[in-house]
């Protein structure tokens, strides 16, 4: 089993990239130790350009987005954790990939959609996200990619573009499937939530981020939107806000669903809500702290991550000669 995922470096994290990212991450990381397999996770600072940021900005994400994926329990020993520009393959890779990639396919994307609806300046490299997002994949011939459910379109034209390269240019890429949480593949913002949990759209005191401080969380919590009714139940169509937070409590517990329906069945919503958010305070304490530590010492963090790259550019070296040679180029 080999397994890929990436993260954008790019502002604060939330609780959503929890949940759809860095927890899948490691279970995906012992899943591949016990199985023989690899497993790589890369800071997608490439795709961190595709909409404006500042340079100081990029900067500090990155070895934030590092420090959180170390903090969350990925272990160099086991896992190749690496900073995507430092592997010049994956800018290769999506030029080349870009020719297997049509117009219609990309203005089809829905987070283009979304993320260019308003703009004044849309960027080419945000049209081309996927194709960038496919070559990250596609090089480490990674079958399983744990993502969150918003990017759950982007995987399928990663593995239509795989195979369009193999029919066209002979069997190349390992096609690969998505791998999504049971719950919690959508954490939507708790003032709008018919929103992702997101920090560049919907209220900020929806989001919450991982670096927030327990008081601060309680609170977005307390004041989370609840639905009409008062029943503590599971309906994602009638009761989008009830049925995201006991998501929520479900990822940060551990619970079911349905024993978290059962033991609130005589709650009110008030309670209920003040539970949720202190299971998240218990949940990301001993991570916050972590986190701390790792960034107390950047120049050590920057030490493991060239150790990534180094890993990672060996890994991917091969799929990209056979690339450039089924593709004709002469070398
Ligand atoms: N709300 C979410 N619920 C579940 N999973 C989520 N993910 C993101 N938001 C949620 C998953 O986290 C992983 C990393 O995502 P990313 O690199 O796209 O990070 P981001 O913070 O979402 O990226 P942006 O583009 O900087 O911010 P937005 O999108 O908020 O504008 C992925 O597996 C993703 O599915």
């Amino acid at each position: 089993m080999r397994v890929f995922s990436g993260i954008r470096a790019s502002g604060d994290k939330t609780l959503g990239n929890y949940s759809g990212g860095f927890r899948q991450y490691v279970a995906t990381q012992d899943e591949a130790a016990a199985d023989g397999g690899e497993a790589f996770f890369c800071v997608v600072d490439l795709h961190s350009i595709t909409t404006p940021i500042e340079p100081a900005v990029l900067r500090e994400s990155t070895l934030s987005v590092a420090a959180w994926l170390f903090a969350f329990g990925l272990d160099q020993q086991r896992s190749t954790v690496f900073v995507q520009s430092q592997v010049v393959a994956h800018a290769e890779a999506a030029w080349l990939l870009g020719a297997v990639s049509s117009f219609g396919e990309l203005r089809r994307m829905t987070q283009f959609k979304e993320k260019s609806e308003g703009q004044e300046f849309v960027s080419a490299a945000l049209f081309n996200y996927p194709v960038l997002m496919a070559g990250d994949i596609l090089l480490y011939q990674a079958d399983v990619v744990p993502i969150g459910d918003d990017q759950r379109q982007h995987l399928e034209l990663s593995r239509t573009i795989a195979e369009r390269f193999n029919l066209r240019y002979g069997e190349t890429f390992v096609v690969p499937r998505g791998a999504y949480p049971r719950e919690g593949a959508r954490i939507r913002n708790l003032q709008e939530p018919d929103r992702l949990m997101s920090t560049s759209r919907g209220a900020p005191q929806g989001v919450v981020r991982l670096v927030d401080s327990p008081d601060i969380i309680r609170r977005k919590f307390k004041t989370a939107v609840t639905d009409s009714g008062r029943e503590i139940v599971h309906d994602p169509e009638a009761k989008p806000g009830i049925s995201n937070l006991i998501e929520i409590l479900a990822v940060a517990s551990g619970e079911s669903i349905a024993d978290i329906e059962a033991r609130y069945e005589d709650h009110g919503y008030g309670q209920f809500k003040q539970d949720v958010g202190e299971a998240v305070v218990e949940l990301l304490a001993p991570y916050q702290q972590r986190y701390a530590e790792l960034r107390a010492d950047d120049a050590e963090l920057r030490r493991m991550l060239a150790v990534g790259a180094q890993k990672a550019a060996t890994a991917a070296q091969p799929t990209l000669d056979r690339m450039y040679e089924r593709m004709g180029f002469a070398r």
